[in-house]
């Protein structure tokens, strides 16, 4: 049997695409995996295994056991954490980027999934409606791992054939699991907040615009890519992807229609430096061309939808 394996399915976005992947694919044939045990118990309708990215050698024993045919790698270090330690983040995401596609390679795998990130731009990058193909000088570790990866995806790609696809996410937001040491987190972090009635304090200036994304949108964009035929996916680096943007006052506002006492103050810290250096918006009209991007949700339809869902995840 052939086997789907995600690599980092306890993140963010993991949490939810094992999900639909298993309803896609049936139960036995996903493999969620992560490094952390008690994270793997939520996924009690796929099989599990506890892996950590950096045991080569136990990921292609996995590999070859369980005949695996597609890899969604989405272990990560993000932005903000990757700060804190740039050579393990960068040690982490790049070492374990190259080994994946070292396996697709070897062991003549169907496709290969890797999420790269707005924060592959910087400074010297035009900020509103940022193309497909502009100037990158980012500056965060993350952001360099980024880039330096989707160098490396498009290498795979044209010298050994590697079916590798990739998206720049925007900002991610969903309320199904907490996300870990990224910039845009505040934009999670805020819905939880106004539930619990606690004041939110904004690690971001009031107008600090920034690309983002709700979730099913995200898990939409990945599978309609991964579903492409081969021939339409023209970009082997990474596709611009783009859905919403905002800035925490908009999304406070967005969420006062719902909850008239929700209080905020504005106390940025080292994050606005690194969402200074981001794109305001992106133009992501190479995706909607090639494969048919389009996205659903807008703010107001985001901010409804996850007030009404998250309080069940929060008991
Ligand atoms: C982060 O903030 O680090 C991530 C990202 C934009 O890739 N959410």
């Amino acid at each position: 049997m052939e086997r789907i394996l995600i690599i980092g399915a306890a993140g963010q976005l993991g949490s939810e695409l094992t999900l639909t992947l298993t309803q896609q694919y049936g139960s036995d044939h996903v493999i969620a995996t992560d490094i952390n045990p008690k994270a793997l118990e939520k996924f009690d309708f796929c099989k599990t295994a506890v892996l950590d990215i950096m045991n080569q050698d136990a990921v292609r024993q996995l590999v070859k056991t369980e005949n695996v045919k597609q890899i969604y790698h989405l272990a990560a270090v993000l932005s903000a954490t990757g700060e804190k330690n740039p050579l393990f983040a960068w040690q982490l995401n790049m070492d374990s980027l190259l080994f994946v596609l070292e396996l697709a390679k070897e062991f003549k795998m169907e496709k290969i999934y890797w999420p790269s990130s707005i924060a592959v731009f910087g400074p010297n990058t035009p900020k509103v409606n940022t193309p497909q193909y502009c100037v990158k000088e980012p500056n965060t570790v993350y952001g360099i791992s980024k880039q330096a990866g989707e160098r490396w995806c498009e290498y795979y790609f044209q010298k050994f054939g590697v079916d590798v696809r990739s998206l720049r996410y925007p900002g991610l937001i969903g309320y199904k699991s907490l996300p870990g040491g990224g910039t845009t987190d505040y934009a999670v972090d805020i819905y939880h907040k106004a539930i619990a009635g606690e004041h939110f304090v904004s690690f971001l200036r009031e107008d600090s615009a920034l690309p983002m994304m709700y979730m099913p949108d995200a898990i939409k964009a990945t599978l309609d890519l991964m579903h492409a035929p081969r021939e339409q996916v023209k970009i082997r680096s990474s596709y611009n992807l783009a859905a919403i943007s905002f800035t925490p006052r908009e999304i406070f506002e967005s969420i006062k229609v719902h909850y008239p006492d929700f209080s905020i103050s504005y106390e940025p810290d080292f994050r606005q430096a690194i969402a200074d250096s981001w794109p305001d918006s992106i133009d992501d009209s190479s995706a909607r061309a090639d494969w048919g991007w389009k996205h659903d949700y807008d703010l107001k339809k985001m901010t409804a939808d996850i007030l009404a869902n998250l309080p069940e995840y929060m008991v």
